[in-house]
């Protein structure tokens, strides 16, 4: 399957169906939806871990790679999915969590018991002659990224939970135990894989960081290239239909060039987080500043431009399991909730990447507002709410940007109905669900024509009727409009303009060129509004034109 034709959807199993009554998403629960993704009309489903953890970071701390948790159910369970997914045309993409494991995890165990062998599978260092930790590097759920270890006078580098130890890959004998682990999943008929964090693996030096919080000694590190050329050309490589995605943190450009290349010898395409940090400041995320429409643009369009430059492949998205929902954030979930999801989902997918949707995305689910504490699950929120009332906020203000920031805001169950848990499970779901379910949920969705649903249908479509949606180049029009994002993607004899507008206020916009030659494709209202040059755009109203050379 071409992947640049390819939609991916993601799933997050905890809260996508729960088929047991225990009010936990399982993997027969995610068997049991799969005509609905067929409806909706994606290739493949990346499906975040589902593997032994003891869930301190729901799955991202696996204990081991070749089981699935009794939780989510069985080896068979896994089996009968993938057979059902390949009946209907859907493949699967697993998530490998490779920086890190748990530290249930047999290795670090032994490592701990004191086994020199598996001491050098983690990587322990000692600490300042100052009592201090070997570095001052943060962690990124927050504080110091070092645990001290009495027994060996020493500590080791956790950069996420002080239960996921950071794997040593320039031990050998680590990256061979990490191919073994694809290879198995590939022996299953996988054909997608999902690499956790993977660009933080190689670490350059353990030194003190007077800049930042250490991410510039370990990011994008030195051997960071040979160690996926290593593990491409000894695994998924050998199989020309498997597609890779390697999660990119505080990446550069210049080296997702080398990442994503379409010489294939790295992975397929990368997720990169700049345009999601537009509402921090800087790499700070725990705070609340409007979002900046400029930068959101600019970062886009540099990286749609550079990639095709460079021969490199962009995975395009808005939202995951760790973003807050993007109509909450970039649209409007009130007045013009459906408007400015159809809107942002346009912008999406008729960019050059190969889009990805997030369980619900499709629906238009919104941010839950959570306003309790005990209503938070995740570590990092948990520790965020600790941390951020000990340097002196108070705690409602806490709860403010929690309820902008929290990675919870996009874990909530997924809204089937408008019954009591939303039609995901018949017991009490482990996290809240979001109480506009009874108006936001797939039954009404697939029931009205105009709805969310049925435009990400048409979206997904697009990209598959028009080569020019899947290859064309971009360029980006009147980019520095105030509330315009517009571009033009050409390939071959076709032609296309995105025109979006991301405020809920009218706007004129002029493309500087006639509009009467473009057949309209798509668009969130009735009709559109163009003459001559001008397209008169309604609040947040995107359309889709369409002309042949
Ligand atoms: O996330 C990597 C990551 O760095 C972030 O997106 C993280 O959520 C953010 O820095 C917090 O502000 C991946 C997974 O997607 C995430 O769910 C895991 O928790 C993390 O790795 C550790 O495995």
């Amino acid at each position: 399957m071409d992947f640049k034709k390819s939609v991916v959807y993601q799933i997050y199993p905890k809260s996508f169906c729960d088929s047991n009554g225990d009010g936990f998403g399982d993997l027969k629960g995610v068997t049991g939806k799969l005509d609905y993704l067929k409806e909706l009309g994606v290739d493949y489903i990346w499906m975040t871990p589902f593997f032994v953890s003891p869930q301190n970071d729901n799955g991202y701390d696996v204990e081991d790679y070749y089981s699935i948790d009794p939780r989510y159910g069985t080896m068979e369970d896994f089996e009968e999915l993938s057979r059902e997914a390949k009946k209907r045309g859907i493949r699967l993409m697993l998530d490998m969590v490779f920086n890190h494991t748990s530290d249930r995890h047999e290795w670090f165990q032994k490592a701990l018991a004191g086994d020199p062998k598996y001491k050098n599978f983690y990587i322990f260092k000692k600490g300042k002659a100052n009592g201090e930790p070997p570095t001052n590097w943060e962690s990124k759920f927050g504080g110091n990224a070092w645990k001290y270890v009495e027994k060996f006078d020493e500590y080791y580098l956790h950069l996420f939970d002080v239960s996921q130890p950071d794997l040593n890959w320039d031990n050998p004998e680590v990256r061979q135990e990490l191919q073994k682990v694809i290879r198995f999943w590939m022996g299953k008929g996988v054909k997608g894989f999902r690499f956790d964090v993977v660009n933080l693996i190689s670490k350059d030096k353990y030194e003190d960081d007077y800049e930042g919080d250490g991410r510039r000694f370990y990011t994008d590190g030195p051997r960071i290239h040979e160690y996926l050329q290593e593990l491409n050309a000894a695994t998924f490589g050998t199989d020309a239909e498997i597609i890779t995605v390697g999660e990119m943190s505080s990446t550069s450009m210049e080296n997702c060039y080398r990442y994503a290349s379409e010489d294939g010898k790295e992975l397929s395409m990368v997720f990169s987080f700049h345009h999601l940090k537009v509402d921090f400041v800087g790499n700070e995320k725990w705070v609340i500043v409007p979002y900046d429409f400029q930068k959101l643009k600019h970062i886009l369009f540099d990286w749609q431009t550079h990639m095709t430059e460079h021969h490199a492949w962009n995975a395009v998205f808005w939202c995951n399991h760790d973003q807050p929902r993007v109509v909450s954030r970039f649209g409007d979930e009130g007045r013009y909730w459906k408007e400015s999801a159809k809107m942002l989902g346009t912008v999406i997918h008729c960019l050059r990447g190969t889009p990805y949707i997030y369980q619900g995305e499709e629906l238009g689910m919104t941010n839950p507002h959570f306003d309790q504490i005990s209503q938070y699950k995740d570590v990092e929120s948990l520790n965020h709410f600790r941390i951020l009332q000990e340097k002196g906020l108070p705690e409602s203000a806490v709860y403010e940007i929690l309820k902008i920031h929290s990675r919870d805001n996009s874990r909530t169950p997924m809204q089937w109905d408008g019954g009591k848990y939303a039609g995901f499970s018949d017991a009490e779901p482990w996290i809240s669900v979001n109480p506009n379910h009874v108006r936001i949920n797939a039954e009404s969705e697939m029931q009205d024509d105009d709805s969310i649903f049925r435009y990400y249908q048409k979206l997904i479509r697009l990209r598959k009727d028009y080569d020019v949606v899947a290859y064309g180049d971009l360029e980006p029009l009147d980019e520095k409009h105030p509330s315009v994002m517009a571009y033009r993607r050409t390939w071959k004899d076709q032609e296309l303009l995105v025109i979006s507008n991301f405020y809920g206020k009218e706007v004129t916009w002029d493309a500087g060129r006639g509009l009467d030659g473009y057949t309209r494709l798509l668009g969130n209202y009735e009709d559109s509004r163009l003459s001559g040059t001008k397209a008169e755009l309604r609040p947040y109203e995107a359309v889709v034109l369409y002309k042949s050379l």
